[in-house]
């Protein structure tokens, strides 16, 4: 190779606009066909672990529909102010950011995260609509749904939480965290969900400590 030749080829190899992107990152972004929960459902607990009805997993697939595995997936409640999440989720593998009402865990092999939310209502309902974000690599995966069972926060799953059951659903708002079976209204199978949760018995605690 000529000393011209070989000086051209040596400026082409570090022109920064023509460094090329490793193969192993071309699943980038992953925004291809995730599988999200038709909504959230904050559940309380027995005071060990969080009630397994509350159970729900993100799938993140890259664009040519590959699951990633490994990857952060997070889950933003913030756009729901009428629920908290607990300060302690029971579970070590997801981790909480309290302050910003997120909750993230890692993708496993086959792409899939999973999640259990322990929360509960906060003051008077007024969040409608599709509140909680799910993101991934910093791009935003969907919007779903939030509700809780345990509407005032406290005493876990009981009475006191039909009564603002019932004052929501007499409202004639679609407040979202009354919302049990993630139909978009607030109606009789809504309550049908409540007794469910509350003869389970898994949801007999609310937090310890409440995020702010
Ligand atoms: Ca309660
Ligand atoms: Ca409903």
């Amino acid at each position: 190779m000529s000393r011209s030749l070989r000086t051209f080829s040596l400026a082409l190899l570090f022109t920064p606009s023509l460094i090329l992107v490793p193969c192993a990152r071309a699943g980038f972004p992953p925004i291809g066909n995730p599988i999200l929960p038709g909504c959230i459902r904050l559940v309380g607990s027995d005071g060990v672990q969080a009630s397994p009805s509350g159970a729900f997993s993100v799938v993140v697939r890259d664009l040519a529909n590959n699951p990633l595995p490994f990857v952060a997936v997070i889950v933003d409640l913030s756009g729901a102010p009428d629920l908290r999440l607990c300060g302690n989720q029971l579970d070590a593998s997801l981790t909480l950011d309290c302050t910003n009402a997120r909750v993230s865990a890692l993708t496993d092999a086959n792409g899939v995260a999973r999640f259990t939310l322990l929360g509960g209502g906060y003051g008077p309902p007024f969040t409608i609509g599709f509140p909680a974000q799910i993101f991934c690599q910093g791009f935003l995966l969907g919007s779903v749904p939030v509700c809780s069972f345990d509407l005032d926060g406290q005493g876990g799953v009981s009475a006191n939480d039909l009564s603002v059951w019932l004052a929501e659903f007499a409202a004639g708002t679609p407040y979202v965290r009354s919302d049990f079976d993630c139909s978009g209204d607030v109606g009789a199978n809504d309550l049908s969900f409540w007794f469910g949760a509350f003869a389970s018995g898994t949801q007999i605690g609310s937090c310890g400590t409440t995020c702010p």
